[in-house]
């Protein structure tokens, strides 16, 4: 197969509600959106880099430039067998997973649209429905907070994950504990602790989260190992796994025993795979994450939570608790068993919207 085109596009889209984490606050998007024409079939992705490198290095503006200037110039009319060689062609580029999941998980979907099957199933999923949580970001009060849960259980979400950071971490999980004590609820830090919080963190061993994400630095695998000697509640990490190689080391050192599964961070749906088969094999159950992601990454999300190791609800929800107007048709929707189903169309299944796509266009390039 042969990729003829790309087209990059970045969309500036607002959140509905502000979206706050312990390393800064989203209000809108600016989403690099990828569509790719192999062999005369279309297929779209998804770049989930932020606007600042907070979450990691990587940018919109360093995956356009990865993109139009490194990664099409090594795939611009290159013959491959198939969608699952990309990444290993794509090897010469170290790291900017992002920008390289963006087109990867493109010519994923437009290879399942040749085919004539759904991604899911061509990935290799074996759920028709998956079990989704919510994700809710540091609020300005508990009262907030109780409220916003209170609406994500009505709405049947199966999990709820907080965002905690010091200051904002004992109290919140208490209070959501005395008035939920059997839901299954899990935190979040995005690196904003250290080894030397050990005693903290330990301190939430008798609230029985399902695990804590994240607690240490975003580069780090072996301060983690200690953390989980020390701790009941299972460890999973999230920014620290950018490679099969990380999740084999992570789990060797028995850094974490839950991997959160992120397409943008490891580069793509192959490697995606590769981390699903190395967790399974070690009995590590994973769950994937999301990046605040529009309709496009949404429905890829989707279809790899179809794998067989993603036995734990993932951060996939909604279309809705996102945008006002998502940028596909149907949009994702949750069952009030707080699951998605998945759908039977080739490829991602869900179509983009065009017209409201190109009215939220800030810059379009096709590379020659
Ligand atoms: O997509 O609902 C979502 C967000 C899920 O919490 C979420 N993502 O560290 O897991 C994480 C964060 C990263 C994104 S923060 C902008
Ligand atoms: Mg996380």
């Amino acid at each position: 197969m042969r990729l003829r085109s790309v087209c990059l596009r970045e969309i500036h889209i607002d959140l509905i509600a502000p979206f706050q984490t312990s390393f800064g606050t989203s209000h809108s998007r600016r989403v690099i959106l990828v569509e790719v024409d192999i062999d005369g079939a279309t297929g779209w992705g998804e770049v989930v880099a932020g606007e600042d490198p907070f979450y990691s290095y990587e940018t919109v503006e360093t995956a356009w430039h990865v993109l139009r200037d490194h990664i099409w110039p090594i795939l611009k009319g290159r013959d491959f067998r198939a969608a699952a060689d990309v990444f290993d062609l794509l090897a010469p580029i170290r790291g900017h997973n992002m920008a390289k999941a963006g087109i990867e998980s493109a010519i994923w979907d437009a290879e399942a649209k040749a085919r004539g099957i759904p991604l899911w199933k061509f990935l290799g999923g074996t759920r028709e429905e998956i079990p989704c949580g919510v994700s809710i970001g540091i609020q300005a009060t508990i009262p907030e907070l109780l409220a916003k849960v209170e609406k994500e259980l009505a709405a049947g979400y199966q999990r709820i994950k907080i965002k905690i950071k010091p200051g904002w971490d004992i109290e919140p999980v208490r209070a959501l504990r005395e008035r939920w004590p059997r839901i299954r609820l899990m935190v979040d830090a995005n690196s904003a602790y250290r080894l030397e919080d050990a005693p903290l963190l330990k301190s939430l061993d008798p609230f029985y989260l399902i695990m804590i994400e994240q607690p240490l630095s975003w580069d780090d695998i072996y301060d983690h190992a200690a953390l989980q000697k020390q701790l009941d509640t299972p460890i999973c990490l999230d920014e620290s796994i950018h490679s099969a190689a990380d999740a084999r080391v992570a789990i060797e050192l028995g850094a974490c025993r839950i991997i959160n599964v992120k397409m943008g961070r490891v580069g793509g749906q192959t490697v995606v795979r590769r981390i699903h088969d190395i967790c399974q094999e070690k009995g590590i159950p994973v769950w994937c994450g999301g990046m605040l992601e529009t309709g496009i990454g949404r429905a890829q999300n989707v279809a790899l939570s179809t794998l067989p190791d993603f036995v734990l609800p993932g951060d996939v929800s909604a279309s809705r608790r996102y945008w006002i107007e998502d940028i596909i048709s149907p949009e994702v929707e949750v069952t009030p068993q707080g699951t998605i189903r998945v759908l039977s169309k080739p490829g991602i299944g869900y179509a983009p919207k065009l017209e409201r796509i190109e009215s939220l266009t800030k810059r379009k390039e096709l590379p020659p």
